[in-house]
């Protein structure tokens, strides 16, 4: 793939932050946090830490100078714990000193005594005690009683489904460099730069322009740094701002494992009424939410959930509840599809579970109920260019559906070890910040005197290859060699206010506002390049190729020699341009609006292979059909699909996150916590672009990518349930993930777990 960084990265070269040459006396940040999940702190005391040789500095809450304050959306969380703590590796105290071995062995030293307090670790428990981050949130439409009075069938039942650690490559981490003048530059692995100055600032008592937070590049985030770097920037501010001494804070694999959020996992209750063609009338479900110990990204999250609870569906009257519950465990956050996966994996298990009392195939069920233009979702924005049905039917047409289930169903009729399973799954996925304000970018171009060309936006680069589409972005607009364009970093200074690069929509905002800004300068450059060749009656100028062209004519006026000229005439050579998405809103007293700029569509049809003695399985063939619009990349594109289905069929099949009742991370290790690998890759792979999309909304026509594909990794699920349904002809298994193999010989060999 030739993405910006590839060359860098295959040769060791990229810089990540344990990377960078800190200056010499650079001190470590050690945390040393709770060994308990709920419990009252009765005393601390750091006095025989304090005198361990190496040790600078012990702080705790009390010498924060600002405020103990980390909350995003909510204020709820405390930098460092004071008087509670609330779950298990909740940081304490920040141990400085010359060494991590030195501040590892000073946190032995700490004394603490705590009283405990009741640990809760399941949602549905902490609802039952009053335990919620906000009261339930309720999106309705249509007339949910009337709905149901309509159905022939009404299917109930529960949907378990887990959460899942990001296992970015790269550890949180920060390094931090006081300044003159109390000013503090920190350089940071976030996907959100301002998070991180604003919450540094706020801390640490500072005006935001005092805190400068630059990010050259992230080894991985997932979602697990749109919130959660911030927590390791402020006690690596703090660190740095107290010794005033530059400081470094990186967790070493086990730690970030234990002490980080993760994705939410979630239980829920559904109820879907459909009539006897198969036709769905109504749908009430209620998310109950595992959010940990505060509130972090939960609300939005959760939102987001609701915003996804039909799918691909069309769905007349809805109603869907979520619970954002207050659990003793770390604060779950952001992950890749950000709450759309669990409403998604609801709506499939009920219409998995319907179709065996309808008598109607799964997917017959899908199909019946997809989404066609002009239907309204049912937060009231209307499908639009919806490609719901026409991803569905060139899947058909590509790869015929019937003969692939047919193929399985034979196979299954003369084999007794091993069956195979089909299962489709449509994915319908809105791009925009759920929060509006979050939808804008900006972009700062320069274009250097010899010709090259830097860009700064807010965009993070986190391996999704952002930067590689905003350089083809603006080579294209001027159209000049891509080799003369680099990206630069994304600080604070350069470029102010950033959201997140999250929600799918990095290369979107980014890309637009990069667009605007080109063409500014472009337009400067034809303006002065027609007065240069003075054709002044000539509206037709561009520029092709590095060479400026009239009426498509090429001139002898090229790149280089074109912008030293402007520069000697005094043209702006640089600019900056904002970038806000138009036309979407969401009224959150009546939960209507339009929320999305578009939504992406796609179908894949996953086909694993069971083996019924072991319970071991294998993922035989993903085919797709997306809705890319029109890539800007598409070997980045494909990067982000592949990458996006293994992350969905691991989150719902070999990845175990286990809590005990204590609050205790049982999966803390890798030999314990099993992310996909080789041979968890499907043995045949073939994705296709739906042809003829375009977007309005993205830079150059172009569709988001990061999350859509993460949820076909759904269809793994229930493909593999098809496969187990042929094993004895029992179905309608508890709808649990992860259906790790252990599950997969517990549902098939003990009579409990039918339900
Ligand atoms: N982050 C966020 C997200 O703050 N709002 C969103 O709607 C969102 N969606 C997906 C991923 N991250
Ligand atoms: Mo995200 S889940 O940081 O787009």
């Amino acid at each position: 793939m030739n993405n910006y960084d590839t060359i860098n990265h295959v040769q060791g070269k990229s810089i990540f932050i344990d990377d960078f040459v800190v200056p010499k006396g650079t001190l470590n940040a050690f945390i040393f946090t709770s060994a308990i999940a709920h419990g009252k702190i009765i005393n601390i005391d750091t006095s025989e830490a304090s005198k361990l040789p190496g040790v600078s500095q012990i702080i705790l809450a009390k010498d924060i100078p600002g405020e103990n304050q980390i909350g995003n959306i909510i204020h709820d969380e405390v930098l460092l714990a004071e008087n509670e703590v609330d779950f298990i590796g909740q940081p304490i105290a920040i141990i400085v000193s010359d060494s991590k071995q030195t501040g590892k062995a000073a946190a032995e030293l700490i004394n603490i005594d705590f009283e405990k307090l009741q640990v809760i670790t399941e949602p549905r428990e902490a609802f039952e005690n009053n335990s919620l981050i906000v009261p339930p949130i309720t999106f309705e439409s249509g007339n949910i009683k009337e709905g149901f009075s309509k159905a022939d069938f009404v299917v109930e039942g529960k949907v378990e489904s887990g959460g899942q650690e990001h296992l970015y490559l790269e550890t949180q981490g920060a390094i931090v460099l006081p300044q003159e003048g109390n000013r503090l530059k920190i350089i940071s692995s976030t996907q959100s730069p301002t998070s991180v100055q604003r919450v540094c600032s706020r801390v640490l008592n500072l005006s935001m322009n005092n805190v400068e937070v630059d990010v050259l590049r992230l080894g991985g985030a997932f979602g697990g740094k749109e919130d959660q770097a911030t927590v390791w920037a402020a006690l690596a501010s703090l660190a740095a701002h107290k010794v005033n001494k530059p400081v470094k804070l990186v967790l070493s694999r086990h730690e970030d494992l234990f002490m980080t959020g993760k994705r939410h996992p979630y239980s829920s209750d559904y109820k879907i009424g459909l009539t006897k063609n198969g036709k769905i009338v109504a749908y009430e479900v209620t998310f109950y939410q595992n959010a940990g110990a505060s509130a972090d990204l939960s609300t939005a999250v959760l939102e987001r959930t609701l915003f996804h609870a039909t799918n691909s569906y069309f769905i007349p009257n809805v109603k869907a509840t979520g619970i954002s519950c207050k659990t003793n465990l770390p604060p779950n956050t952001a992950f890749r599809g950000f709450g759309g996966p669990q409403g998604m994996f609801v709506i499939e298990a009920a219409l998995y579970k319907a179709s065996k009392l309808l008598d109607i195939s799964y997917y017959q069920l899908q199909k019946t109920n997809l989404l066609t233009e002009g239907n309204s979702f049912y937060y009231g924005q209307t499908a639009e260019n919806a490609q719901a049905i026409n991803c569905w039917n060139k899947l058909d047409s590509d790869f015929d559906i019937a003969k692939l289930i047919k193929d399985a169903k034979d196979f299954n009729s003369i084999n007794k070890l091993f069956k195979m399973g089909v299962a489709i799954m449509p994915v319908t996925f809105g791009i925009s910040f759920t929060s509006s304000f979050l939808n804008q970018a900006s972009a700062l171009v320069h274009v250097y005197t010899d010709g090259s060309v830097g860009i700064s936006t807010a965009a993070v680069e986190m391996g999704q290859g952002v930067n590689e589409k905003m350089r083809r972005i603006a080579a294209k607009t001027f159209s000049i060699n891509i080799n003369r364009i680099k990206i630069e970093s994304t600080n604070t200074t350069r470029i102010a206010n950033t959201s997140a690069t999250a929600a799918s929509s990095g290369a979107d905002l980014n890309g637009n506002a990069v667009l605007l800004a080109c063409n500014k300068i472009k337009s400067r450059l034809l303006n002065f390049a027609k007065s240069e060749l003075s054709s002044l009656i000539c509206d037709n100028a561009d520029l092709m190729n590095e060479t400026i062209v009239i009426d498509n004519k090429p001139t002898n006026l090229k790149w280089e020699d074109l912008i030293s000229k402007a520069y000697m005439s005094r043209i702006n050579l640089s600019s900056q341009a904002f970038y806000s998405t138009p036309k979407i809103y969401f009224d959150r007293t009546t939960n209507q609006g339009r929320p999305f700029a578009y939504h992406v569509y796609g179908t894949a049809i996953i086909i694993s292979k069971l083996d019924v003695i072991r319970g071991t399985y294998v993922i035989e063939s993903i085919k797709v059909v997306h809705d890319f619009g029109k890539s800007i990349a598409k070997e980045v594109d494909l990067g982000q699909m592949e990458g996006g289905i293994m992350q969905g069929i691991g989150w719902l099949t070999s990845e175990d996150l286990r809590y005990d009742k204590n609050g205790k991370l049982l999966s803390s290790t890798l030999s314990t916590y099993k992310v996909p690998d080789i041979y968890a890759a499907p043995k045949n792979y073939e994705v296709k672009f739906l042809e003829n999309s375009t977007n309005d909304f993205g830079p150059l026509n172009s569709k988001a990518i990061g999350e859509p594909p993460l949820m076909y990794g759904i269809g793994a699920y229930f493909s593999i349930l098809n496969a187990m349904e042929s094993v004895n002809g029992k179905n309608a298994f508890r709808i649990e993930s992860p259906l790790t193999p252990e599950r997969v010989l517990m549902n098939l060999y003990s009579d409990k777990y039918y339900n």
